[in-house]
């Protein structure tokens, strides 16, 4: 019998640290969609992350969002959020969990777990980075999200990617100016 040819993991084309992939990784099921936004911001990670780390404020940068209050917590892991969005989006609000916020190594995720809109079990994780190359900081954000009914794979990545480049733009226009 012809040996068994193992199963080769797709190599990465990018070598990413491990300091990075360790965070990014998720366990996808068979009806959910993952991917990954990098922004290289021309400002410091410390000026950057003194407002991603703002749970309670998204919409420092986030111009999805008309208004957010904390329901419960006090910043820390467990702390709960109602974002309100604009109009326009198949949303009108979300209710979403802060799952890691580490100040150390600048590392900040959170879930949604409710709300009106069609991104269920939608989990995020960004991660910031002094870009190798030099000056600047590099914003690594990933998530996982079901495909909603109706919608394909591509379909939720384009919708969800187009979103998280929005707010990454936006963060480095904020830090940028924060940061001259
Ligand atoms: O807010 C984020 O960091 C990322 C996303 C994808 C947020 C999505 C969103 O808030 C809308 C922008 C309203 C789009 C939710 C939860 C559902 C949407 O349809």
């Amino acid at each position: 019998a012809p040996t068994p040819t193992l199963y080769q993991k797709p190599s990465c084309p990018v070598d990413v640290p491990e300091v990075v992939s360790r965070h990014h990784t998720y366990a996808v099921g068979p009806n959910q969609c993952c991917s990954a936004v990098v922004q290289h911001i021309d400002a410091p990670a410390s000026t950057i992350w003194s407002v991603v780390r703002r749970f309670d404020t998204p919409q420092a940068y986030k111009h999805f969002v008309k208004s957010c209050r904390v329901i419960i917590g006090d910043g820390d892991v467990g702390t709960l959020r109602e974002v309100h969005v604009i109009s326009g989006l198949p949303a009108a609000c979300s209710t979403e969990r802060l799952e890691i916020v580490d100040d150390e190594n600048h590392v900040i995720s959170f879930s949604v777990v409710g709300g009106d809109h069609r991104l269920a079990n939608y989990r995020s994780v960004t991660t910031l980075h002094p870009s190798p190359t030099g000056t600047g900081t590099d914003v690594v954000e990933s998530y996982v999200v079901d495909i909603p009914p109706g919608n394909t794979w591509e379909e939720t990545c384009v919708f969800v990617d187009t979103i998280v480049r929005c707010n990454l733009q936006s963060l480095a226009q904020i830090a940028g100016n924060l940061s001259r």
